[in-house]
């Protein structure tokens, strides 16, 4: 059979307790394989305690060879992450083409033979099997679910101007050297998010396909793996569609500081309590608020000193400017606090809202208008940067 690159192709399995259904899914990808094409299965798995890297190995011992199918296994120390897996079997594939599925029936093998067609028929670089286009469909997953992937795939498309209808599909195919030079965070699931967002001007088809939710063995979603696609969307969002590597977006310099900004806010009510307690006990015993009158003061200092130096990095400590800068923050403070009572008091008094609400309500308006103006007036910055 001739082995040039367009009818080579390598396919990438990885495994968690996958006992119940590697096996089958080995037999069924051979099966659906067209009989022109030469492919190699990678399976990757990571010292699943149910045996399943075993139960390959055994199988490879037993299998009659074949001419245009292989299978190989890499063995990882450890559950380490399904990006960080298909990028291990992606190193190792030899073809490139690549094609990344699952092993527990989701994805369904008669797929391939229509993915390798779009390559050629489309010419395109990435195929993804589609549950979010027209044909297209997911059986067997609970609303609870299925709401998950949905706001996933929002917050993808609208957060990082993903184009494709499905970019939290976990079965798609591509050219390998797309890839090329590309360094990959590989975080949680979603390698087809990064590959997307790293890429420049590749041409991606979407194919339909019907995602069927597993009958053995157990999801490995998990509450780590959800956070862990927080994290990585919000590194793609900081590091993604930017033109240069060193400039970041506007929106990132302002919530950045808005974070440190916050914290500083909080760390100042942990002074102002210390200050408080320590001159109404041991140190000077005086009256509660005449000592809560100091804690004040003292947490606005810090506060100042540390959205100087951390949030806004002024380091200009001249005494006029530094002086002005602190007039002004203690100024925004007061009127802060005076913000902050009104509102809870017309929150509780004109709305009937609950107190605890009403508060949170008033301290995060507080905090906000502070933030701004203490940004364009005090640290003369330009708001949106
Ligand atoms: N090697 C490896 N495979 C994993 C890991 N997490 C999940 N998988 C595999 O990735 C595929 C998808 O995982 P699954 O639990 O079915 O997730 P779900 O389909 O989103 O519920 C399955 O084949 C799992 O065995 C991991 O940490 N390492
Ligand atoms: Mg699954």
């Amino acid at each position: 059979m001739k082995n040039n690159s367009e009818n080579q192709i390598s396919i990438i399995i990885p495994t968690y307790n996958e006992s119940t259904n590697i096996v089958k899914i080995l037999e069924s990808i051979f099966q659906s394989i067209p009989k022109n094409i030469f492919a190699e299965a990678i399976i990757v798995d990571d010292n699943s305690p149910d045996g399943t890297g075993k139960i390959v190995e055994d199988y490879l011992k037993n299998m009659k060879k074949m001419t245009n199918y292989t299978i190989e296994i890499i063995h990882r120390k450890a559950k380490s992450g399904l990006a960080s897996a298909i990028l291990n079997g992606v190193q190792k594939a030899k073809s490139n083409t690549i094609i990344v599925m699952d092993s527990d029936f989701s994805h369904p093998p008669q797929i391939i033979p229509k993915m390798i067609e779009a390559f050629k028929q489309y010419q395109c670089d990435l195929v993804v099997a589609s549950r979010y286009i027209t044909g297209g469909n997911i059986q067997g997953w609970t609303t609870k679910r299925k709401l998950m992937s949905k706001i996933a795939t929002i917050i993808a498309k609208k957060g990082l101007g993903v184009k494709i209808k499905d970019p939290m599909s976990g079965f798609f195919a591509f050219k390998k050297n797309i890839i090329n030079g590309l360094n990959f965070d590989a975080l949680g699931y979603k390698l087809l998010l990064e590959i997307l967002v790293k890429t420049k001007g590749i041409n991606v088809k979407e194919i339909p396909y019907t995602f069927e939710n597993r009958k053995f063995g157990s999801s490995k979603l998990d509450s780590k793996i959800i956070i862990d696609y927080f994290k990585s969307v919000w590194k793609l969002y900081k590091n993604g569609k930017i033109k240069t590597p060193n400039e970041k977006r506007n929106s990132v310099h302002f919530l950045s500081k808005a974070a440190r900004f916050f914290t500083v806010g909080a760390s100042g009510l942990g002074v102002n309590y210390i200050i408080s307690m320590l001159f109404t006990s041991g140190l000077t015993e005086l009256w509660y608020l005449h000592a809560n009158i100091f804690g004040i003061i003292a947490s606005i200092s810090t506060n100042f000193i540390l959205n100087k130096v951390w949030t806004f990095e002024d380091r200009d400590f001249s005494r006029r400017k530094t002086l002005s800068q602190y007039g002004k923050f203690s100024l925004f403070s007061s009127v802060g606090a005076l913000v902050q009572l009104g509102m809870v008091f017309w929150l509780v008094d004109s709305y009937d809202i609950a107190y605890p609400l009403a508060l949170i309500s008033a301290i995060a308006t507080a905090a906000f208008s502070n933030f701004i103006l203490n940004k364009k007036l005090t640290f003369k910055e330009k708001l949106w940067s």
